[in-house]
């Protein structure tokens, strides 16, 4: 029997179909899909040569045979399409890979930097008193003679003015000598009960030696509550001291005077540079001045508008340089602010 024209097409279509979809599958690289493309689907291309052939069919047979050749089209565009995308993905994975870059290296050549050994201890120490409940507070350096002196039960003809050579400033103004002016800016600031912590750069007109500087830092505590006895301020000065040094240091205490506590105390520590044997930054005494501290003289919460028969308080003020300098064995205090970079590596 004779087979019909658009029959004999439709076989051929579907054979060049198969072998161009089976080409396409098995090429190595976009350009033999392309080579497939044109051979198959271009202007002088296989498929093409068939359609010079639909003028022998009848009309029904025409679409028949026409669709058969554009579905074979649609199929072979849709597989190399397929490639394509197949192809670009995998240039796309190897680009990626052979350009990837760990941007959090730190530049070649450069170290990282450190934190200063006087931010890390004080950071440390902000940690361990906002876990007792202490808010940070900050003061400013250039402040008035009424929160450095006078709030703190110094009035101006006193002569415990003359325990701290103070760099004056115009009108009045002067560099605070401690951070003790920060007690009274916190009493102003917030009502009793009062946690307070207040970190920062203190000045001093005097001579420079291994222990004094004119520019260091210290730092303020104070409690203001019902009943706070000694036991209370021994109580968070060991807290302090076990978790700056990590280990039993010997400490001692022995009567101070600040007008602003009462009663006031020194509370040296067992020089660590020396080992107690003496040393110019103990002055060879064995002994380094660290933590004075005491209650809160009634004047001074008074001043603040704070009733001593209600409240009672407890204040310290950390040297917080020296105790850098005990922490991490340093010899002589110049080296902290030397911007030494060779010293300050090592942190
Ligand atoms: C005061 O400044 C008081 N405001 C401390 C205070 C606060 C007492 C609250 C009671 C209640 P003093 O002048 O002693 O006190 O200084 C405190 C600490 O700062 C000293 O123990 C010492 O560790 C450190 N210090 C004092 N002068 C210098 C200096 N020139 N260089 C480095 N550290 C210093």
């Amino acid at each position: 029997m004779e087979r019909r024209v658009s029959t004999v097409i439709s076989d051929n279509i579907s054979r060049l179909r198969t072998e161009a979809l089976e080409r396409i599958a098995a090429a190595p690289s976009m350009e033999a899909v392309d080579a497939v493309r044109v051979e198959a689907l271009g202007r002088k291309g296989a498929l093409a040569q068939f359609s010079k052939d639909f003028g022998k069919l009848t009309p029904e047979e025409r679409a028949e045979a026409g669709k058969a050749l554009n579905a074979a089209k649609q199929e072979i565009e849709e597989a190399i399409e397929r490639r394509r995308l197949g192809f670009e993905s995998v240039a796309l994975a190897a680009r990626l890979e052979a350009e990837w870059v760990d941007l959090t290296l730190p530049a070649p050549g450069t170290r990282p930097g450190s934190l200063h050994p006087v931010t890390q201890i004080q950071q440390e120490i902000e940690d361990l008193f906002l876990s007792l409940g202490f808010t940070v507070l900050d003061g400013p350096e250039v402040e008035t003679e009424y929160h450095n002196f006078d709030a703190l039960n110094i009035p101006p003809d006193h002569p415990a003015r003359d325990m701290q050579d103070t760099f004056w400033l115009d009108g009045g103004l002067l560099l605070r000598t401690h951070t003790s002016p920060v007690q009274v800016r916190g009493m102003e600031q917030f009502r009793p009960p009062l946690r307070m912590i207040a970190p920062g750069r203190v000045f001093r007109n005097e001579e420079v030696d291994a222990s004094h500087e004119h520019t260091f830092y210290q730092l303020e505590g104070m409690m203001i509550d019902r009943d706070v006895s000694v036991a209370h301020l021994l109580y968070f000065m060991k807290i302090l001291l076990t978790s700056v040094f990590r280990r039993e240091v010997t400490v001692r205490l022995r009567p101070g005077y600040f007008p602003f506590v009462e009663p006031g105390f020194e509370l040296d520590i067992h020089c660590l540079i020396c080992g107690g044997a003496g040393c110019p930054v103990c002055k060879q005494s064995g002994w380094v001045e660290l933590l004075p501290c005491g209650l809160v003289h009634p004047n001074v919460l008074r001043l603040s508008g704070i009733d001593p028969e209600q409240w009672g308080g407890f204040a310290f003020g950390l040297g917080l340089t020296r105790l850098a300098m005990m922490r991490y064995g340093i010899d002589d205090i110049r080296l902290l602010q030397s911007g030494d970079l060779r010293f300050l590596k090592q942190f």
